[in-house]
């Protein structure tokens, strides 16, 4: 039904602007993993449609680094300033549409733009979180593994994971062993990754954000398993402290300094990554808790909603639950709990928006 659906009312023909990254995890991604588990040409061609459609981002750009918005139609470009998450996170989609079409500009359009900005990353090899795409310039100086960066780590390692391609698995290593070295912070036997100064180190504070979450999964899959697994348990006292986890916490007040909660899967993700490198009832255990939780305290009348304030009791609700929630954990639990022979949990692929492109 979804695909008749989809054959007979999608099209990308539209007068209108979306944004490059956002259209890029979701829909081209989702799409194709639509082709990966039926073979439905259809969604292959819409697919390459609506990346095609994307590109005038990337060919437009004196860097290579893409613009954030662009007019499906027209191919109008606008805004010049991205962040390393909107400029990096294309890798899978697009070297995997290339591969299936059997053309090689898709990989090497994603592969400029994020080999741009990561030469222009500083001396200690941080990237900082605001970059002009026309000009190189940063604008910000603040480098965080956090958003508006986080993917931008994420698919480093998955262009290796995924092509082989050594540049990849390079750009993450030396990221990583700066990440390591100026970054990681422990406080009262918990792991944290405070915000900090991308030429010289300096911390600027100690926010965390709840999307950092992911990064424990991405330590493990780099071989990391030591600090990921810490940093995972971080997150853990904090769901157990609270129930659910802040969309921000200041790890040295030990306070939640954001006190949303947006139905967010990084926890649940991290989970499932680090299980499928050790399958661990701990890691199932954590998710467990952070399902049952959910469950709990963000059911409403006819769905899940977020949450508007976590400290309060009982928790204020908010009304609206995001896309994501379907695409990312309810996916993980799943593959988490029921075992499965409809995915291979030993050679698999799952996006940054948990659409699964290899192991269906
Ligand atoms: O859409 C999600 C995706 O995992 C991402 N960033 C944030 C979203 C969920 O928090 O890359």
């Amino acid at each position: 039904e979804g695909i008749r659906w989809i054959a007979d009312n999608l099209h990308f023909d539209i007068d209108g602007e979306v944004q490059v990254f956002e259209t890029g995890i979701r829909m081209v991604g989702g799409l194709l993993s639509g082709w990966f588990g039926t073979r439905e040409k259809k969604l292959l061609a819409l697919a390459k449609d609506l990346a095609d459609r994307l590109s005038p981002a990337f060919t437009k750009s004196p860097t290579g680094m893409p613009y954030r918005f662009v007019n499906l139609e027209t191919g109008a470009v606008r805004d010049n300033q991205s962040f390393p998450a909107e400029i990096g996170t294309y890798i899978p989609e697009w070297g995997m549409l290339g591969k299936e079409v059997c053309d090689k500009r898709y990989f090497d359009m994603a592969k400029r733009a994020v080999t741009a900005l990561f030469d222009r990353r500083s001396k200690i090899d941080l990237v900082a979180d605001t970059i002009d795409i026309e000009t190189g310039a940063w604008i910000s100086r603040r480098a965080s593994v956090g958003p508006p960066t986080d993917s931008y780590f994420e698919y480093l390692w998955d262009g290796w994971q995924l092509f082989g391609d050594p540049d990849f698995k390079h750009m993450y290593d030396v990221h990583a062993a700066a990440i390591a070295k100026y970054q990681a912070h422990e406080v009262n036997g918990h792991l944290w990754f405070p915000q900090v100064d991308f030429e010289t180190g300096a911390v600027l504070d100690h926010h965390q954000s709840e999307l950092a979450a992911f990064y424990a999964g991405l330590l493990g899959q780099g071989g990391d398993m030591e600090r990921g697994n810490a940093y995972l348990d971080s997150w853990g006292y904090v769901q157990a402290r609270y129930g659910v986890l802040p969309e921000g916490y200041d790890y040295l007040k030990a306070a939640p300094d954001r006190v949303t909660n947006e139905l967010r899967p990084e926890f649940a993700d991290s989970c499932l990554n680090l299980f499928l490198l050790d399958p661990n009832d701990r890691y199932r255990e954590l998710a467990r808790v952070h399902f049952e939780k959910m469950k709990e305290t963000s059911r409403a009348p006819y769905g899940f909603t977020i949450i508007d304030d976590i400290t309060s009791s009982p928790m204020k609700q908010g009304d609206s639950c995001p896309g994501y929630w379907w695409s990312e954990q309810m996916k993980y639990y799943w593959l988490l709990f029921s075992n499965t022979d409809r995915f291979d949990y030993k050679n698999n692929y799952l996006s940054t928006e948990g659409n699964v492109f290899v192991g269906l």
